[in-house]
């Protein structure tokens, strides 16, 4: 059932993210949250599990429905027949057959699903694996790079190999508040990201290519908006991005109006910048800022102009977000606007 309803789920989602002609898989597939097009191992195994599930139950449904036509047809009332059918009480065989097949079936079900979470779940990080901590927050998401010593938000950049090996990429899953969840269906299951727990996922990537998924755990007014990207490149282009976000920022010439700025507003006590005394937690690791490609998690596009109207008053763009109006003019939104554009 509750495979089911998240294959239904993944066929009706519709992301804001995905525009059009923007980006696509090695394969030329446009970025889709669905399960059945996976690009993960754990995703595969997912997907080969429930077609298996599908095909039992699909089965059962076909005898099920072609019995129940035959008893319609071959026992009904015909004309002028008006004697009662013979009633029959208990059936030993009968009740044997209905009790030990299905015994049987869900016992299959069980073992099948259950050899599939074993494979799935690591508890702690397969061989070789990169490890990355999420961290949800009403309504972004933070993603630590603990050994390679940055922090960036909403986009997580993966290799696809390393050293010509495929790379297990082993999240660590925790929350600020309350209770997000994690799904990229293209890559691995479903997993909640709940406060005072860590929780782990294995995600395995196939194929280089930009996913997208989303919170999948009702977390507030803005959890439509609290969407995932997931960039899966060559281990050129992973390395070379991992060396641009652990670079601190750089003191572009022409944009000190709009830096002093920044760094006297309160914008500092919540946004990190790293080169900066902008030291902030509570809010997306601005460093790397026109790195990504989308701002709010997803809910616009990282442009010039939407920048501008996200820091003149991001309730316009992601209304009941945690970041308030900071009450700048439109000057000294232009000033802080043009040194963000700065921060690549
Ligand atoms: C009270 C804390 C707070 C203050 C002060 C604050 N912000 Fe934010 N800001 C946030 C939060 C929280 C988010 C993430 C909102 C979301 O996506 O739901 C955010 C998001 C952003 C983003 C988008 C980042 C991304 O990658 O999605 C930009 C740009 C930004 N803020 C700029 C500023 C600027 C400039 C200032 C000062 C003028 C400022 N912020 C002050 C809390 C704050
Ligand atoms: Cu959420």
């Amino acid at each position: 059932m509750a495979m089911a309803s998240s294959c239904l789920l993944s066929i009706f989602y519709v992301l804001p993210a995905m525009a059009a002609d923007g980006p696509v898989c090695a394969d030329g597939a446009a970025p889709s949250p669905s399960m059945f097009a996976p690009r993960s191992i754990p995703a595969q195994k997912i997907l080969d599990v429930s077609w298996f599930v599908w095909g039992i139950c699909g089965l059962i449904f076909l005898i099920m429905a072609a019995l129940i036509l035959w008893c319609i047809i071959k026992y009904r009332q015909r004309p002028g027949d008006d004697t009662e059918a013979p009633q029959i009480y208990g059936s030993n065989p009968i009740e044997l057959a209905w009790t030990i097949i299905p015994t049987v079936i869900v016992f299959v079900l069980f073992l099948v699903s259950a050899r599939t979470i074993f494979e799935i779940d690591h508890t702690s990080p397969p061989p070789g694996s990169l490890e990355i901590t999420v961290v949800g927050h009403q309504w972004w998401w933070e993603f630590d790079y603990p050994d390679q010593g940055f922090v960036t938000a909403n986009e997580l950049h993966v290799p696809l190999t390393r050293d010509g090996k495929s790379v297990p990429i082993y999240l660590t899953l925790e929350s600020n508040d309350v209770i997000h969840s994690f799904w990229v269906p293209q890559l691995a299951g479903k997993t909640d990201v709940v406060p005072n727990r860590l929780n782990h996922l294995w995600l395995q990537p196939t194929m280089v290519g930009t996913y997208v998924g989303q919170c999948a755990e009702y977390c507030g007014t803005q959890h439509a908006n609290m969407l995932i990207t997931v960039v899966v490149h060559e281990e050129d282009d992973f390395n070379e991005w991992v060396t641009n976000q652990r670079t601190d920022a750089v003191d572009e010439p022409g944009v000190t109006e709009g830096r002093n700025l920044f760094l006297q507003t309160s914008c500092i006590n919540c946004h990190r910048i790293r080169g900066t005394v902008a030291n902030g937690t509570f809010a997306p690791d601005l460093t790397h800022l026109m790195s990504r490609s989308v701002i709010g998690a997803g809910v616009v596009a990282n442009t010039p102009e939407n920048l501008s109207t996200w820091v003149f008053d991001p309730q316009m763009i992601k209304p009941g977000c945690r970041m308030p109006s900071m009450k700048l003019s439109p000057e000294e939104v232009k000033q802080v606007v043009s040194y963000l554009l700065t921060l690549k």
